[in-house]
């Protein structure tokens, strides 16, 4: 490796530790990029993106879909996992082999310990001016696998809180190709996306970000 390669700070970098057990790798799936936004449109060909409504009765900003044995869903009942797409009634399509390879690459790098693979991949679709509010992901039967997340696209202001909702929060930015994992003691924290702003330097249009759990 080369000096120039530690100096790009928009590289593949050392892993950054945000919490005990939250790490931000980066640019990890920089070189994956144009192949997993193909997977992102071959799976929203068959499970669409939509807007959910929360139980509160709003329309998300931000459109969804999923990929795996389960799907996560919301309407006026709640949020759930559940195995068929509420839209097509079909099973969601299945995880491509090379998200739950970057999935375990990223949990390997990040010094996570061997856990199970993920069965359920959220995509988030934010055009401009989509956020999602201060929440918490309390779905998942098993808080000890890690969560890895992947942002492609636009890039977003993310909120990074406490286990209260009042708790004072971090922002950082994420980017093309980076990823962030958490699991355990950080699994409870409070978490958001300000508003994605327009970039017309950026040849995509939107922000996707996957998140790959350990629902079930
Ligand atoms: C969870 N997605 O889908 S992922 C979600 O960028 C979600 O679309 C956001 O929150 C997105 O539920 C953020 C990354 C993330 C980072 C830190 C967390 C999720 C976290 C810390 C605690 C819990
Ligand atoms: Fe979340």
């Amino acid at each position: 490796m080369t000096a120039d390669l530690f100096a790009d700070d928009s590289a593949a970098s050392e892993p950054l530790r945000l919490g005990e057990e939250a790490v931000l790798l980066r640019g990890f799936a920089l070189d994956q990029a144009d192949a997993l936004l193909a997977d992102i449109t071959a799976i929203t060909t068959r499970a669409p993106f939509r807007h959910m409504v929360t139980p509160g009765g709003k329309s998300m900003s931000v459109a969804t879909s999923s990929c795996g044995d389960l799907g996560w869903v919301s309407d006026l009942h709640g949020y759930r996992y559940a195995s068929a797409d509420p839209l097509t009634d079909l099973p969601w399509p299945a995880t491509p082999e090379r998200w739950l390879d970057l999935a375990e690459r990223a949990k390997r790098a990040a010094g996570f310990a061997d856990s199970s693979a993920p069965d359920a991949c959220l995509i988030n679709r934010y055009a401009p001016g989509a956020r999602l509010s201060l929440h918490q992901d309390r779905d998942e039967r098993d808080f000890g696998v890690p969560i890895v997340s992947v942002s492609l696209g636009l890039s977003a202001v993310f909120l990074w809180g406490g286990n209260r909702r009042a708790d004072p929060y971090r922002t950082m930015v994420l980017s093309h190709g980076d990823v962030l994992l958490w699991g355990g003691v950080d699994r409870l924290r409070f978490h958001g996306v300000k508003p994605v702003a327009q970039d017309a330097s950026c040849r995509w249009e939107h922000r996707f970000n996957i998140t790959m759990r350990k629902a079930a």
